[in-house]
């Protein structure tokens, strides 16, 4: 890439860390500007070498790849890449790269918090001070407690390890189970999922999407786990059997839940919002100022990186570098 700056195609909103990154490297190409999408594309298919993509609602399929025979490079924005169809990329020569590790700590900080909001209840116990109820009458004690709980870790990639330390220093026993025990990791681990939500009474979900992990959490992992089960859902909504789990919290069949995320992401079934016995979080694991400047400037280095000729940063295992073109 020699002189030259490569057209690099921009999916998803202009986002100042992005833009501001790669502009002065390459010619951007910002879908969003365009009046006529369609043609937009069709105009652009044949320069675009790479697509910076800048959230992960942003779909990326085999078919909006195939529609640019030069492209070398996916940046996409996440730690989670369910949205692009890396296996294809993979095959067709094309890296993948996501934003592992620099959301780790913050995503394990809002899992924590979303647990001891479920379990303590107090998004509902400041919605009691709003409501001038506390001058009537003390918000009642709750019924469950993080003192007598044990956590099972669904999934112990880096940021459910980074949970998993959280937990033990509040002092709460955890056990995993994940595809392939951990090396280096002491914790007890359960082959079986539903065999762990028999032994535990608190889920803590931190799985990959996509359809290696679709539904894992069903209606018989919510049985097992209990009447006085909590469900924490920090992964990817797909993972959880949504229809499932509204039974079970309507049965009582599991004790509360706290989704962070959903199946059908901004829309939040009715049900669940009409539940005011558990908690819902609008997606914020990563979502502040710094962490998603963090972010967003890995997505800008992916790019640079492969600009200028070196490996990148942080491919996903799906398209391993240098990749085969077939
Ligand atoms: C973001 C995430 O909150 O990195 C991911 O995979 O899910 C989070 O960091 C999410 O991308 C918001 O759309």
């Amino acid at each position: 890439m020699t002189g030259e700056k490569p057209d690099v195609l921009l999916i998803g909103n202009k986002k100042p860390v992005i833009v501001g990154g790669l502009e002065p490297k390459v010619t951007l190409h910002k879908l969003i500007d365009a009046q006529d999408k369609e043609a937009f594309l069709k105009s652009a298919a044949d320069k675009v070498r790479a697509l910076a993509v800048a959230y992960t609602a942003d779909k990326v399929d085999a078919a909006f790849m195939q529609r640019f025979p030069k492209l070398e490079q996916v940046s996409s924005f996440g730690v989670g890449y369910d949205h692009i169809d890396a296996k294809w990329a993979g095959a067709h020569g094309i890296t993948v790269t996501n934003t592992p590790e620099v959301l780790n700590e913050e995503v394990a900080d809002t899992a924590l918090g979303l647990l001891l909001c479920t379990v303590r209840e107090f998004p509902q116990a400041e919605r009691h001070v709003r409501a001038g109820k506390w001058v009537e009458k003390q918000y009642p004690l709750t019924k469950a407690t993080l003192r007598n709980r044990t956590v099972g870790m669904v999934g112990m990639g880096r940021i459910g390890k980074a949970i998993a330390r959280r937990l033990e220093a509040f002092g709460v026993p955890v056990v995993y189970h994940s595809r392939n025990p951990q090396a280096g990791v002491a914790y007890k681990y359960y082959p079986k999922l539903v065999d762990m939500a028999r032994d535990v009474d608190t889920l803590m979900v931190i799985v990959p999407g996509g359809p290696a992990t679709a539904n894992m959490i069903n209606a018989e992992v919510l049985k097992a786990l209990g009447p006085n089960g909590i469900l924490i859902n920090m992964a990817r909504g797909s993972v959880v059997d949504e229809p499932a789990l509204i039974q079970a919290l309507k049965d009582r069949a599991i004790y509360s839940a706290g989704l962070d995320v959903f199946a059908k992401e901004p829309q939040v079934p009715k049900e669940l919002m009409e539940m005011d016995h558990i908690v819902l979080f609008p997606h914020l694991g990563s979502s502040t100022e710094v962490t998603r400047a963090a972010m967003d400037q890995l997505v800008v280095d992916n790019i640079l990186a492969w600009a200028a000729g070196k490996p990148p940063l942080t491919p996903v295992p799906e398209t391993p570098y240098p990749p085969k073109r077939g």
